[in-house]
């Protein structure tokens, strides 16, 4: 069989691993490391520690690190194509995959093999072709998924019987398919909505980002550049968030990637998630018409955000379940757009909106993260390079977030991690826990 020298660096580093987490559940096992109330059990279990995992790691006031690097160190430190400024998204793969900053050839390797392994049966663009054109495009997505997953290689080789120690190497086939396959499929579905289904073919020669832009329709070098970016920030958010964790409880019961990752991409849908860099920019539209279509003073937003709470909707792009400054995904983007777009009239907008909204978000109490994250900014940059729909903006983001998601279910196959399954109390149960507490514990 033809070597492959992704696969061979992830057994060198992840096959040994599995021994020692396991030696260290042994020897470690019994101590206690986490005490949680009630109000954290009602709080969607927010900042209960409940999983390992590897790719990357959130700290509340500094962002997002991924294998230990912040994002201004990624930007600087990760192969670029020839020319750009922005790194490839291959390259934030390999690290959360691996655990080492990547060469230029590990790159190089990486796309070449989604490039290789990017086919699309037809079936899937059949499956897509029978939907309603009025079905959201995450919807479509999800499904396209789902069509795909008669190609797994997991599934089929655990229907002939495979040894546990070699599920990862199966799983190793799904999660470079499945990634190299989306790109295509995600195209698909923009042209066929938006471009009256009028599709462009791949190009093999570009790298994975290049070549979606270039499916998409947007062969322009600035767009492609973006791209690169906006697939390289999206990528991972530590373990917890709700398409990570969805993807690593469904693949917990064993089910391949492609099941796995359509359940991940369902949680990424919802307006609370994943569906918030779509919500912004209407927001920002509905403002605009508010306002005639104006770019509306400082004093005018801040009675849009007033009236915005007032009516019991939040104010999309702001806030987080774990941040409490301003995401380094939402600086990242600003940057770029200060650079490549400084009189976009949107980006202005995203910029006045940062200048507005967290003085007034912090001045409700029960608001515990007043500042802007990923999905605040990314609209108006796809808006300047022509891409106005914004209701598939949150593709884009399934499309990047593959890479830390299936990253890590790849690292929960090699460990060997197990069937995730929570306890789960009643009311009345938790009352009693109360009281029993409530006898031993100091009263606030
Ligand atoms: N506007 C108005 N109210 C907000 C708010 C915002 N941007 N952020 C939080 N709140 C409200 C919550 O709705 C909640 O109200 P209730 O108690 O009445 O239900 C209260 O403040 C407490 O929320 P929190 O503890 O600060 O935040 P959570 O961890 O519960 O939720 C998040 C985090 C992101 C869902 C929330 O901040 C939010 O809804 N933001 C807007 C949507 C958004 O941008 N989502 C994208 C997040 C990034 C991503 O995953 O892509």
């Amino acid at each position: 069989m033809k070597t492959d020298k992704i696969k061979d660096a992830f057994a060198r580093v992840a096959l040994p691993k599995a021994a020692e987490t396991k030696e260290f559940i042994k020897t470690n096992g019994h101590y206690i490391i986490g005490q949680y109330s009630i109000e954290q059990v009602y709080s969607g279990m927010k900042g209960m520690i409940g999983m390992v995992t590897e790719t990357s790691k959130l700290d509340p006031d500094e962002g997002i690190r991924f294998r230990g690097y912040s994002i201004p160190e990624l930007r600087a430190k990760l192969p670029k194509a020839p020319g750009d400024t922005e790194p490839l998204p291959e390259g934030i793969f390999y690290l959360m995959l691996i655990g080492e900053m990547p060469t230029d050839e590990d790159v190089t390797n990486v796309s070449n093999a989604w490039a290789r392994r990017s086919n699309v049966p037809k079936h899937v663009f059949d499956t897509l072709d029978k939907l309603p054109l009025t079905t959201h495009p995450m919807t479509q997505f999800s499904i396209a998924v789902m069509a795909l997953q008669t190609e797994s290689v997991f599934a089929a080789s655990y229907r002939k019987g495979l040894n546990k120690k070699d599920y990862w190497d199966s799983m190793y086939e799904d999660v470079m398919n499945l990634i190299a396959r989306l790109p295509r499929v995600a195209a698909y579905i923009y042209r066929r909505i938006y471009k009256n289904n009028i599709h462009i073919e791949p190009d093999p020669k570009l790298d994975w980002a290049a070549n979606f832009a270039h499916m998409l329709g947007y062969d322009d070098y600035d767009m492609k550049r973006m791209m690169r970016l906006y697939l390289t920030l999206h990528a991972d958010h530590e373990g917890g968030n709700v398409s990570a964790h969805a993807t690593h409880l469904v693949g917990s019961a064993l089910s391949d990637p492609y099941l796995s990752f359509a359940a991940g991409m369902n949680g990424l849908a919802g307006p609370l998630h994943g569906l918030a860099n779509q919500e912004v920019v209407r927001w920002i539209l509905d403002l605009r018409n508010y306002y005639d279509g104006a770019k509306p003073t400082k004093e005018q937003l801040k009675d849009y955000v007033m009236k915005t709470i007032e009516e019991g909707k939040v104010v999309p792009g702001y806030g987080h379940a774990v941040l409490r400054k301003t995401d380094p995904r939402f600086l990242a983007q600003m940057e770029f757009a200060q650079t490549y777009m400084p009189d976009d009239e949107n980006c202005q907008i995203v910029k006045m909106v940062y200048e507005v909204v967290p003085e007034i978000l912090s001045g409700i109490k029960k608001i515990k993260n007043p500042w802007p994250n990923v999905d605040a900014h990314s609209g108006a940059l796809l808006i300047h390079y022509g891409m106005q729909e914004y209701d598939f903006y949150t593709v884009l983001f399934g499309v990047s977030r593959s890479l830390g998601v299936m990253a890590s279910l790849l690292w929960d196959r090699a460990l060997g991690h197990p069937l995730e399954r929570p306890g789960s109390v009643t009311f009345e149960g938790m009352k009693e826990k109360a009281a029993k507490a409530a006898a031993v514990q100091p009263q606030v």
